[in-house]
Parts: C-alpha cells; structure tokens; sequence
C-alpha cells in the first residue's frame, strides 16, 4: 500500500488543531494530530517543507520503519517541532493500518487490558470556596479522581483557575502577544496545603485528588511542599519542578512520600529514561501528539512498567481528538496504564469537525471497536475555521523577573 500524498490543515474550531490525512493507493486514508500549541505552524512547515516530500510513494504498511527514517534520519534529533510532526504521522500510519485490518489499533497492540479508562477531571476556582463546589460537582458526575487549582490569593490568572472562561477549551490561547501572569512562590506555598486540607475536611478520603505545580518550584521548594501535602494522600503531584535535570526528582523523593507525575513536555523515552530507571517518578505523562506518536509512546509504556512507574497521558484541550483517541487506544492496552487526564470533548464547533470514538460515563472512558483510531475529520466543516495565532502565556515574578509558567 504506497502513500500517494499527506495533507496537513490547520483550523481553529474553538482552538487551533494541526491535522495530518495521509492518503493511500489502495484508498484507505489515516489522521494523526500534530497540534503543537502556540507553536503550530512550525510543526505545520517541518511536515509540509521536510517531511512530505520524503514519504510520498512510500510504503503505508512500514511504521516503524518510517518512524526511525524521520527520527534518525533528520539527524537533529528531538524536540518538539520534529517528535510533534512525527507524531502527526505516525498515527495516521497506525489509523491505515488498522483500517486495512478492520481493526482497533487497540487489538494491533496485544488487546484490552481493561475494559474502560479511568480519568480524572478538574476543579478549578478563583477562590476555596468555587474549587470545592467544582470538587463536589465532580464528584458527583461519577469522578474518583480530581485535579484541584485554585486562584493564589493575592495573585490574580494563578496557573489552572479558569478566570472569566467558560471551559478549558476557551483557555490558553490568547489571539493578542503572550498575556503575561504575576509568579510569586511564597504566596503559592503558604495557601496550596490548606487548600486541600479543606477538601478533605469537607469530602473526606474516598476520592483521589492530585496537584499540579506546572513546574514553578525548585527542587527543595517542591520537597516541603510534597511533604506538607502528605496528609491529603495525593494521587500524584505533577510537574513539580521542570525536569530538564532528571536528577533533581531525587530530591523530591528523599523528603515525601507523595507520589510525583511528570512528563507532559516530553518528546522522547530520552526525557524520561533517568527518572524511571531511578524510580524517582510514579506517573509519566508523555502525550502521544508531542512525543512521537503511538510506536514511541508503547516503547515509553514498556521501560516504565519494569519499574513499575504508571502511564497518566496528558489530556489537555489542546491536543486534538485524534490525539485524545491515540491515547485511549494505548491507555486500554497498557498493562501499567494509571489514569487519563480528561476535560470533556470540547464545544460544538469541534465536536462538528471531528467526531470520535469516545464516550464519559462514571468516571470512566469508553472506547468503542470502530477500526483505527475511530476519528473522523470533516474537512469542509474545518475549512469554515481558519488558523488564528495564539500563544500561552508567560509567568514574571512581581518584580519583573521571567519565570516558569
Ligand atoms: O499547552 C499547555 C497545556 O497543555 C498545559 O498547560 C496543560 O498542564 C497542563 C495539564 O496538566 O493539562
Ligand atoms: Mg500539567
């Protein structure tokens, strides 16, 4: 089966999406996502300019052989413009490729592991009292597990709140320059325990709740703060700190008990080979769109699992459902799948363009038995969305200094 051309769009149905359609000779066709956001027409000008080119006229069916052409062969290795494009393609090969079986791609992997895909949602709020209201909302919609962030006292846009938005989809992408957001550490660590410590007080234990810190701490700031959550029993505390030095998660870990997420900017294994083999982490969270797809992602899954380290995949709005698919057809295989992160199938402007093979109930993901990745792209209706730039914003501190966001 020889591809005959790869098509890359770019539209903004409630945020924008980098969609990959790679078409074969025998008719059979595969989409894989390669949004990459704030950043997506260089992801879009890596594949049309580098990538294409290269593919067309070759063999649909050779996965793994085309995902070492497009790593090793580029020579410049990783990053997220090159593993995001490379994701894109990827999972449009895998798609054909379990079109052309009449398969889930799930069944191409070995099979289910499980029957359905537990998720946490999140609860956000721009005080105590919002966040727990959202916390018992969820919880009654069936969620065991929730995120909790909360606007910082004293700090106004704190990282994860949703401010004046109506969901997460209208977040994170600003049509102006980066909106800049005020950082303050101190604020951060004095108010963060006993934002949980009244969840707990009001909820009790039954649920899993988790914490992410969107790697703003050093790494003896996230040790106190990992041991003062200790008594709320975290599911996971993510991003912590950033793991540019794999080492540092050791710190962490010599302080608390608190099991640690990360993994969310990875690209590849290389990310997070250290962390795992050191055990120093307990949930890696890689998404398939920005670390290569789904043939590096299962490599990913299966070094973790000998250290018993758990998959959570990213699941934010800005990867698209083709990405969100790639994710529950790996999360069911998984021997050592954990949870999925999961904030709904966004408005009615995306669920037009793409329909998908998912569906929410009690806390779980099902997925259904169509063939591929189970994504439909319609082209027409993207079409009536074009592009617009959009940017995440950045963190200073209060005296002008630019930090982590
Ligand atoms: O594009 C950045 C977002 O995907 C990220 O800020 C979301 O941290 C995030 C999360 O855990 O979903
Ligand atoms: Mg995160």
């Amino acid at each position: 089966m020889k591809i005959t051309a790869i098509k890359v769009f770019v539209n903004s149905p409630d945020r924008n999406f980098v969609t990959v359609k790679i078409e074969t000779d025998e008719g059979i066709y595969g989409l894989g996502d390669a949004t990459l956001n704030g950043r997506e027409l260089a992801v879009v000008a890596y594949l049309e300019n580098h990538i294409v080119p290269c593919l067309i006229g070759k063999d649909a069916s050779q996965i793994e052989d085309t995902w070492q052409y497009l790593y090793k062969g580029a020579y410049w290795r990783r990053g997220p413009i090159t593993m995001t494009a490379i994701a894109g393609i990827d999972m449009a090969l895998w798609d054909i490729k379990g079109k052309a079986a009449g398969l889930p791609v799930y069944q191409l992997l070995g099979g289910k592991s499980r029957s359905k895909i537990k998720v946490y949602g999140h609860a956000n709020g721009n005080n105590v009292e919002e966040t727990l209201d959202n916390l018992g909302r969820l919880i009654s919609e069936g969620y065991q597990t929730i995120r909790l962030q909360c606007a910082i006292p004293g700090l106004q846009d704190s990282y994860g709140t949703l401010a004046d938005k109506k969901d997460y989809y209208a977040l994170q992408s600003s049509r102006s320059l980066p909106p800049e957001q005020v950082w303050d550490t101190k604020k951060y660590l004095n108010f963060i325990p006993s934002l949980f410590q009244k969840a707990r007080d009001k909820y009790g234990y039954d649920m899993d709740l988790t914490h992410d810190v969107h790697s703003r701490l050093t790494p003896i700031e996230a040790a106190r703060l990992a041991k003062e959550l200790e008594p709320y029993k975290l599911l996971f505390l993510e991003d912590a700190i950033p793991a540019e030095n794999q080492d540092d998660f050791l710190q962490i870990r010599k302080h608390s008990t608190t099991p640690l997420a990360v993994g969310e900017v990875f690209n590849t294994i290389w990310d997070c080979k250290d962390l795992i083999t050191s055990q120093s982490i307990d949930y890696l969270r890689s998404a398939a769109t920005h670390s290569g797809g789904i043939t590096s992602m299962r490599r990913q899954a299966d070094l973790a699992a000998l250290y018993k380290v758990k998959t959570a995949p990213h699941g934010p709005p800005d990867i698209s459902p083709i990405g969100h698919a790639a994710h529950a057809h790996l999360n069911i295989w998984c021997p050592n799948f954990g949870i999925q992160e999961f904030v709904g199938f966004g408005g009615d402007q995306m669920q037009k363009v793409f329909s998908h093979p998912l569906s929410y109930e009690a806390g779980y993901l099902h997925l259904s038995d169509l063939p591929g990745l189970g994504v439909a792209f319609n082209e027409d209706e993207a079409s009536k969305y074009p592009y617009m730039r959009s940017y995440l914003p950045v963190s200073r501190l209060e005296d002008g200094t630019l930090w982590d966001w």
